[in-house]
């Protein structure tokens, strides 16, 4: 295959006179033809389709020249034609249709689910405008329309169409399909349903809509604001529309490949990625009995072919839904949440269990639990915690339901595309099993006394902090210090992950600056999260970062020692230049809240050392790299779960009897923050910090501020820390999506 000429043909010039955007469009055609040959002709017999609201697949380019085996070679002939791969990539735009962890989790296990060569297609909704796009403006978060879908897009129109059908309107749907080609094997799916009346004109102001126009804007946005009633019914029709063409679809397959639906689990496989897509199960039960099947018979079917996977235990997003707004939204669909109520009241007399509770309000996670044959955790101790507390009710009855898979990512994106210099290395030491068996990095552990292979890993790190330091200079003007310590949190924000505490040592930082308390090498703080648009504390949280940075900036008594940078509009993309140049991986949330995380793996497997708190995945990180070589603060999750059981946790007792934390806390609303901030903003946090701290920060400061002064001083020694590096990389093949995707597959899928 001579790519040269086939990329020269498709350009339709000398690839030395296009333009970027030429070549990326010629790209990606040619990526596209090269993955449409590798999709999966066999028919397999059972499928995996994995439904979910969300998939944050990122800029696809880059990788699927990888997964194509083809990427040294095209940025080769690129090179040779005075062109820049990476200049390329930056003229992909980037798709925003997840939001965080959840949304990333579906996307790598695409990744791993086509490399491992199984038959498993995504189900989702494209969204137009995805999650919207963040800007600050006077140190706020304002939000903006996120464009992504241009004439010629990795989105390939299909000619399958439903008509979907709600009270009193029917929608009419269009499937667009992805390919998703796996590292050096088949091409699966992402079939993401649109609806043929969308219109994208009527957003105005930022991300404003008329929420009632269904037919025109149902798949704008993801997660419109749901603060109204109206946004709440709109997300209803979302998770309809997107189930619907789902379960329609997948019974469409099914019966062209033999099925007489009555073995339909011995063709499909569904999981349910969080309680998003919880509407299938009635939904599939439903057009079932519509094809004549009893409803008895539909119910045990369905539970055979469905398994959910829960993400989370904030009761705020356990969905449950009045059922008031489901009769006003699907009809259609209450007689048989009904019977699928009455059947779980027959046989059990616990309140707790139920579907519609006496509020009547639907929950959505209790229709998972008693209508699918597998519940399952992202992490083991986020496992332990719905077996023992949250759903123990349901865990009980059910045991046999309950398993654990612990979150991986995909080491093609977040190793080998993103930090090509510490996979040469890797390749270098180890040779090429490790791409596709992960656990072969522990072959490096061998090298743990190598001076010259420990100077190499702070050379790639040094090298990609720069990297870093230009993209940030060029997206943001902002310049940073290479010789710093790069500290960074990058999630999305909301209370329980704590950016507010991190924030809080900066202040603390800031004013032992000023008491003249030095820190040997200078410390850049990194920030980069979006807020939920309704979310106000969250918002207030961003302000109080944009004020710090803004405050240090100008301080020329402190500049020198440290900096705060809040990331603009965090993505995929921003997340792949931050990783690779990160020193210390922020994982601070409340013990016990966070369910697994995904980048705390990330930045493992690159080499940044974890300051954490023992919650979700940080518990088996540790195990696995050993005390020495992570940084764990805080209450345990155990006794977490106490203070909110007893209620015994008040924030003021922390700020009345803690000199330190007093003075931190009252810097919030300091003339200093005042000057450069809002003071709604900033009086509504302090207030909200001090009295509520619903997530308590303040108590679990004063441990944090003591660990991390402690690795801000064993940082100092480059060859110990280059060491725990060299122990982190090399553990962190447990967390490949691979594993992950082969344990769903042996436990729950069954696939081959
Ligand atoms: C996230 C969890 O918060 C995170 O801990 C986890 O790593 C990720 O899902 C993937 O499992 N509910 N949970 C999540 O997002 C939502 C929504």
């Amino acid at each position: 295959m001579n790519l040269s000429r086939i990329l020269k043909s498709k350009c339709n010039k000398d690839i030395s006179s296009c333009s970027n955007e030429e070549i990326y469009f010629a790209l990606l055609e040619m990526v596209q033809e090269f993955g449409e040959n590798k999709v999966n002709e066999r028919q397999d017999k059972k499928k995996l389709y994995y439904i979910s609201a969300e998939f944050l697949i990122g800029k696809l380019l880059s990788n699927n020249l990888i997964n194509l085996g083809i990427y040294d070679e095209i940025k080769g002939i690129l090179n040779d034609n005075g062109k820049s791969i990476s200049e390329i990539e930056e003229v992909e735009p980037e798709p925003s249709l997840g939001n965080g962890g959840l949304g990333r989790l579906a996307a790598c296990f695409l990744d791993s689910i086509a490399t491992l060569g199984l038959p498993g297609d995504g189900i989702g909704l494209n969204y137009h405008f995805g999650l919207f796009k963040q800007l600050f403006k006077n140190n706020l978060q304002n939000e903006e329309i996120n464009e992504w879908i241009e004439k010629q897009s990795c989105l390939k129109k299909t000619d399958v169409t439903y008509n979907i059908d709600f009270d009193g309107f029917t929608l009419s749907s269009r499937l667009y399909d992805i390919n998703i080609t796996g590292y050096n094997n088949a091409t699966n799916k992402l079939h993401l349903f649109d609806v043929e009346t969308v219109d994208e004109t009527i957003v105005n102001d930022g991300i404003n809509f008329d929420k009632e126009d269904i037919k025109k804007n149902l798949t704008l946005f993801l997660y419109p604001d749901d603060s109204d009633e109206k946004g709440h019914l709109l997300r209803i029709y979302q998770q309809y529309f997107m189930v619907s063409n789902g379960a329609r679809f997948i019974l469409d397959e099914c019966i062209a490949k033999g099925s007489n639906l009555h073995d339909l689990y011995d063709y499909a496989v569904i999981q349910i990625n969080d309680t998003h897509p919880t509407m299938v199960i009635p939904e599939l039960i439903r057009l079932l009995v519509e094809k004549g099947i009893e409803m008895d018979e539909a119910i045990e079917i369905v539970s055979k072919t469905c398994a959910y996977t829960n993400h989370t235990i904030l009761a705020e997003a356990l969905e449950k839904w009045p059922i008031a707004y489901l009769e006003k939204a699907v009809p259609q669909l209450i007689p048989i949440i009904k019977e699928l109520d009455k059947k779980v009241r027959a046989k059990y007399d616990e309140e707790s269990l139920y579907i519609i509770d006496k509020n009547k309000n639907v929950h959505m996670a209790h229709i998972d639990i008693h209508y699918t044959f597998s519940v399952n955790g992202v992490a083991s101790l986020h496992t332990d915690i719905l077996k023992n507390n949250e759903l123990n009710n349901f865990y009980k009855i059910y045991p046999e339901k309950f398993n654990n898979k612990t979150n991986g990512i995909t080491f093609r994106r977040w190793l080998m595309h993103c930090n090509p210099e510490l996979t040469k290395l890797i390749e270098k030491l180890i040779g090429n099993g490790f791409k596709v068996d992960a656990e072969k990095l522990q072959d490096l552990i061998k090298y743990v006394d190598d001076k010259e292979v420990l100077q190499q890993l702070l050379d790639i790190k040094q090298e990609n902090k720069i990297r870093l330091k230009n993209y940030l200079k060029k997206v943001q003007n902002i310049d940073i210090d290479e010789n710093s310590i790069f500290d960074i949190q990058i999630k999305r924000l909301h209370e329980y992950k704590r950016q507010q505490m991190n924030a809080l040592y900066v202040i603390y930082k800031y004013l032992q600056i000023k008491k003249g308390n030095i820190p040997t090498t200078p410390i850049t703080v990194i920030f980069g999260a979006k807020a939920a648009p309704a979310y106000i504390i969250a918002k207030d949280i961003i302000h109080l970062i944009l004020c710090l940075q803004e405050l240090i900036e100008n301080d020329d008594e402190v500049n020198k020692h440290l900096k705060v940078v809040m990331v603009e509009n965090y993505n995929v993309t921003s997340a792949e230049k931050l990783i690779p140049a990160c020193d210390i991986s922020e994982q601070i949330s409340l013990a016990s809240k966070e369910a697994s995380g995904t980048g705390n793996m990330k930045f493992m497997l690159n080499g940044a050392l974890t300051l954490g708190t023992e919650d979700g995945a940080n518990v088996e990180i540790h195990e696995l790299v050993g005390e020495e070589n992570i940084f764990i603060f805080g209450e345990s999750s155990d006794n977490v779960i106490k203070h909110y059981e007893d209620g015994d946790y008040d924030p003021l007792d922390f700020y009345i009897k803690n000199k330190n934390i007093k003075e931190v806390v009252d810097f919030i609303v300091s003339d200093d923050l005042m000057n450069v901030g809002c003071e709604e903003n900033l009086i509504r946090l302090y207030k909200e910090i001090m009295r509520k701290d619903w997530f308590m920060g303040l108590l679990d400061f004063q441990s944090y501020c003591y660990k991390k002064e402690k690795l801000f001083k064993e940082y100092e020694n480059r060859e110990k820390w280059s060491k725990r590096m060299l122990v982190n990389i090399s553990k962190a093949g447990y967390f490949s999506s691979d594993r992950t995707i082969t344990e769903y597959n042996n436990d729950i899928w069954k696939l081959r």
